[in-house]
């Protein structure tokens, strides 16, 4: 049923650790496709000891085409998804510009695989803050119900791709001889410094990373009801996203409930030994698909309310894993659906 797969965006930063996935996990592709923009039509990829060459992203590269990887900007998205749609191929697509598409399923699997029955060709992967947050709240809302959540984000460079990585080290390099490296990517130079501004303005003084927090984590987790008031900080580490995450839940949770929970939690991994010096850092968890979370607290000023630190890869869990696993669920699903 799912035996072509075109990967749209293979020579960008997720599109490489998507073919690394693509190589490590067991699905049943017969053949791969890889598209990008003229930019990179021609240059040659190496997967599972064979060659291929990127060809151009153009409607009728999807004849044949069953389902499609896809990660790329808004604007490329909104263009090709709806020409793969029309040659019959289904699109897991982990650009925002259809993630909020009320026809579009937005899916974490560990936490809403259901969902993807109801994709209409396109199927939406979150933005990498959302994802590795939706991970760690899915248990203490299924046994608790989510009321109120209030992040701040600690995001990697890498979430700017490849321009955001390279920003970062000439920045740093710069400051090192006492030099300003006029920063493109950013806002501000990341070298030494920390920029509380991802995405432009959107809503009332908070940004569009910010707004994809609040709007996100409510299509996810099902439930219209749930506050965020997020705070997203770009910060000088190259991968690995990391987030001081509240929770208030409208059933009360001590603490030793909560630790349960997230350790019972599918795809996430607990570090937790504050006396041990053991917590979540980026340096540890890349490369690891899980969400990794430590510092288990109860809120101390008061409320109903479990503090702790969360901390993943935003290439993988936050796009390449979990884009990959949706395309997983589908097959299998599709699978159940004809045995
Ligand atoms: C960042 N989270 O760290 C962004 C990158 O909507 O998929 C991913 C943007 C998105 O800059």
């Amino acid at each position: 049923m799912y035996e072509t797969l075109a990967l749209v965006g293979a020579t960008g930063a997720v599109g490489r650790i998507v073919l690394e996935q693509l190589a490590e996990r067991e699905l049943p592709i017969k053949r791969l496709k890889l598209l990008a923009s003229e930019r990179s039509v021609g240059k040659e990829v190496h997967f599972r000891g064979e060659t291929l060459k990127v060809e151009l992203l153009e409607p009728s590269a999807f004849n044949h085409i069953d389902l499609v990887i896809a990660s790329t900007p808004d604007e490329v998205s909104a263009e090709f998804a709806p020409w793969a749609v029309k040659a019959g191929a289904v699109v897991v697509d982990e650009s925002g510009y259809w993630r909020m598409d009320p026809t579009v399923p937005l899916i974490v699997p560990e936490v809403n695989p259901e969902a993807v029955d109801n994709h209409q060709g396109i199927i939406a992967s979150p933005n990498c803050s959302t994802t590795q947050m939706v991970v760690a709240l899915a248990p203490l809302h299924r046994a608790a119900r989510v009321r109120r959540v209030v992040v701040s984000t600690y995001q990697a460079t890498s979430g700017a791709g490849l321009a955001g990585n390279e920003e970062l080290n000439h920045s740093v390099r710069s400051a090192l001889v006492g030099q300003t490296h006029p920063p493109k990517t950013f806002q501000h130079p990341i070298g030494f410094n920390l920029i509380p501004q991802i995405g432009s303005e959107k809503h009332e003084g908070y940004t569009s990373e910010e707004m994809k927090m609040v709007y996100e984590t409510r299509k996810i987790l099902g439930d219209e009801d749930i506050q965020v008031c997020p705070t997203c900080v770009r910060v000088p580490v190259s991968t690995g996203h990391s987030e001081s995450i509240l929770v208030e839940t409208e059933t009360p949770l001590s603490l030793e409930e909560a630790k349960e929970l997230l350790r019972q939690g599918e795809g996430i991994t607990i570090v937790d030994d504050l006396p041990g010096g053991k917590y979540p850092m980026p340096r540890d968890c890349n490369g690891k698909d899980d969400v990794f979370i430590g510092r288990i607290r109860k809120d101390i000023s008061g409320g109903n309310g479990i503090t702790f630190w969360c901390v993943s890869d935003n290439l993988r869990k936050g796009a390449a894993t979990n884009a990959v696993q949706i395309a997983e669920l589908l097959i299998k699903r599709s699978a159940t659906k004809t045995a």
